[in-house]
């Protein structure tokens, strides 16, 4: 791709496409030469912003392709994840604001319905799109609809269990509806879908290919205007010689007709094919082979494919922003693999996260103690169990967001048993430009209600560390652990310390008012603590660590001594540590004054971390506010 600064003025076909219309006015090789100006722009834009790219760099053609042959919005799309919806927006009505795309009042990076009718099925979260579309298709039917439903799902999404128990569905059911397996062989890291071996098994077979280009070509002449005698003759063939010798064995199995694979970037070739087959009738597979990060030389050798970056330079791919501070994720990552080589009991286990969860540092030292199980949270976790019953230690490394698939393994093959598993959850809180798909907002409600379950979050990445370690040694059930997204503190390290289970600390003491924070939300209000200091109000901070179990002792002693107790978390409200505090002094009879402060119950939308805990006073200038204003109010006993 040659380096230029863009314009969309300068564009031949793109500056003129707003919707779905204007692209039926081109013709089909006029398609080639808006697939290199739409990766052009692509390219520009998030080269500047940063966000999602090599997902939507894979599928330029395809979705230039079903948006030349269907008619959305009548006809629904529905994308996997959403991640790779870029080039629907642009072609949506949302070219123009690309440029917002994942920032604070701008457009979402997943697709949303509530941001466009294009947007048929939002996501964020993979592996729900064949489920929502049998869904749509059901309903379509109940109303004698007569629109087409097509959606379209990653390799990567093919490891999720709810695609097999949608695909058992919709054999069953039989509906009209196109399923699109976009097949870049890739997750966010390299796929580990073990069947996608077969296919590259049988693709590399020459006798296969010839076989296969035959019935193609046959079955390609059927469609719906065509004679009985091809249509049986092609039934007859899928039947007989194509159930066997094709890869869409297990789709055909499940009640699908499979047709591919097909090369995913001859967008002429993928026009003609949707168009042969858009109107034949039953679940539909269409195998297309695409190419994640196509289109700037160096994304072949990215390790991610360009999956999501910062802002970077164009011309070689490189981010921007670097930080001397060390990421949480990193300090877990490299805590894990030195705990690891002290205690060979200790298993790392990710789902399909291996860079964003840190535990690619164990896959490069003790690859043999590392799992990657693929996008399957709930899979990690009862797997997790099992090992746990045979003395070992499983560290299950998942996103706050994601770990919510797992909610009954936690409860039922964990917790029950009193097996001791880790769950480290990294982006607890508010992770920022992905948004409310994403933010780890709930983990401290869902994991509290768990019984035998002890949650902890760590201040800065020393006590994270410890409390790493102590969770290793913990051996007395589940252990969890939540930290948020980003740059640690930057604090030194010292030698592993084991912690005291249930005991927090005060960090500042003072006598005006108790702010009794969690996890990074110490920080936050120890800073506050100083310009309430500067105001004259002398505020005592303690470091919790602990959500549950509650520091009984330390709770008493606060209780004791203050009237005002503020507690301060990046999680709802509902439910999560503030509650955990109002219902211990409950229990106990404390009939303080107590004010919980953390997300509000709703969902957040997307926007910098920092802007976001600026909104919503969890940032120190906003905590010392609501500290001072609670401090004012007088409590009401009626
Ligand atoms: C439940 C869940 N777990 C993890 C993720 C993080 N995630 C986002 S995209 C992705 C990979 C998807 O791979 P694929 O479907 O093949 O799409 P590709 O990025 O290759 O286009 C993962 C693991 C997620 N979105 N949802």
């Amino acid at each position: 791709m040659e380096e230029h600064s863009f314009d969309l003025n300068n564009t031949k076909f793109l500056k003129d496409i707003e919707y779905p219309v204007d692209l039926k006015k081109l013709s089909l090789p006029d398609l080639r030469e808006l697939s290199d100006e739409i990766r052009d722009f692509l390219m520009d834009t998030i080269s500047r912003i940063g966000g999602h790219l090599g997902s939507s760099l894979g599928v330029v053609e395809l979705t230039l392709a079903i948006h030349y042959v269907f008619n959305a919005p009548q006809d629904k799309i529905i994308w996997d994840v959403g991640h790779q919806g870029y080039i629907h927006k642009i072609l949506t009505g949302r070219k123009n604001r690309l440029k917002t795309i994942r920032q604070k009042d701008g457009i979402s990076g997943f697709l949303k319905r509530s941001e466009s009718e294009y947007d048929a099925f939002g996501a964020g979260h993979a592996t729900t799109s064949l489920s929502s579309s049998l869904g749509i298709a059901t309903a379509r039917d109940f109303q004698k609809k007569k629109f087409k439903v097509i959606s379209i799902i990653g390799d990567g999404s093919m490891t999720g269990g709810m695609a097999y128990e949608a695909m058992n569905n919709i054999g069953l059911l039989k509906k009209d509806m196109i399923v699109v397996l976009n097949d870049n062989k890739m997750s966010i890291a390299p796929n580990v879908w073990s069947i996608q071996n077969y296919f590259t098994d049988l693709m590399l077979n020459e006798s296969y290919n010839r076989l296969r280009n035959k019935i193609w070509n046959l079955t390609g002449k059927v469609d719906k205007k065509n004679s009985d005698r091809l249509r049986s003759l092609a039934a007859k063939i899928e039947g007989g010689l194509k159930g066997v010798l094709t890869p869409g064995m297990l789709f055909e199995a499940l009640g699908f007709r499979y047709f591919g694979p097909i090369n995913g970037h001859n967008v002429v070739n993928l026009v003609k094919t949707f168009e042969e087959i858009k109107n034949f009738t039953g679940p539909l597979l269409v195998h297309v082979f695409t190419e994640k990060g196509k289109g700037p030389s160096y994304a072949s050798k990215h390790f991610q494919k360009l999956h999501a970056l910062n802002p970077f330079d164009k011309s070689t791919g490189i981010e921007l922003k670097k930080s001397s501070v060390p990421a949480y994720t990193k300090v877990f990552g490299e805590a894990l693999v030195e705990l690891a080589k002290r205690d060979e009991k200790i298993i790392a286990i990710t789902a399909a996260m291996p860079d964003g969860t840190g535990l690619n540092a164990m896959a490069v030292s003790i690859p043999e103690r590392y799992f990657d199980v693929g996008i399957a949270e709930q899979h990690a976790v009862t797997f997790a169990a099992g090992l746990s019953t045979e003395g070992f230690t499983p560290v299950v490394a998942i996103y706050s967001t994601f770990l919510q698939r797992a909610f009954d393994q936690m409860i039922h093959d964990v917790a029950t048993q009193k097996l001791s598993v880790v769950f480290v959850l990294d982006r607890s809180g508010l992770v920022g430009s992905d948004g409310p798909t994403h933010h780890g907002s709930f983990d401290l409600s869902y994991l509290r209600l768990i019984p035998n379950m002890v949650i902890m979050a760590p201040k800065d990445e020393n006590e994270l560390r410890n409390m790493l370690y102590t969770a290793t040694l913990y051996k007395k059930g589940p252990i969890a652990m939540r930290y948020p997204r980003g740059n640690a503190l930057g604090v030194d390290i010292g030698e592993f310390t084991k912690l005291e289970i249930g005991k927090g600390e005060v960090v500042k003491e003072g006598s005006d008012i108790a702010i009794l924070a969690i996890g990074n939300m110490v920080h936050n209000s120890s800073v506050a603590a100083k310009i309430l200091e500067e105001k004259g109000i002398d505020a005592e901070i303690v470091n919790m660590r602990f959500v549950k179990p509650l520091d009984a002792e330390l709770l008493r002693s606060v209780f004791g001594k203050f009237k005002k107790i503020l507690t301060i978390e990046d999680n709802s409200i509902l439910g999560g540590f503030g509650s955990a505090v109002c219902e211990f002094a409950e229990q106990y009879g404390f009939k303080n004054d107590i004010l919980i402060h953390g997300l509000p119950d709703k969902f957040i939308e997307h926007g910098k971390p920092e802007e976001l805990h600026a909104d919503l006073k969890l940032d120190a200038n906003g905590i010392a506010e609501v500290a001072e204003e609670f401090l004012k109010r007088k409590k009401v006993i009626s």
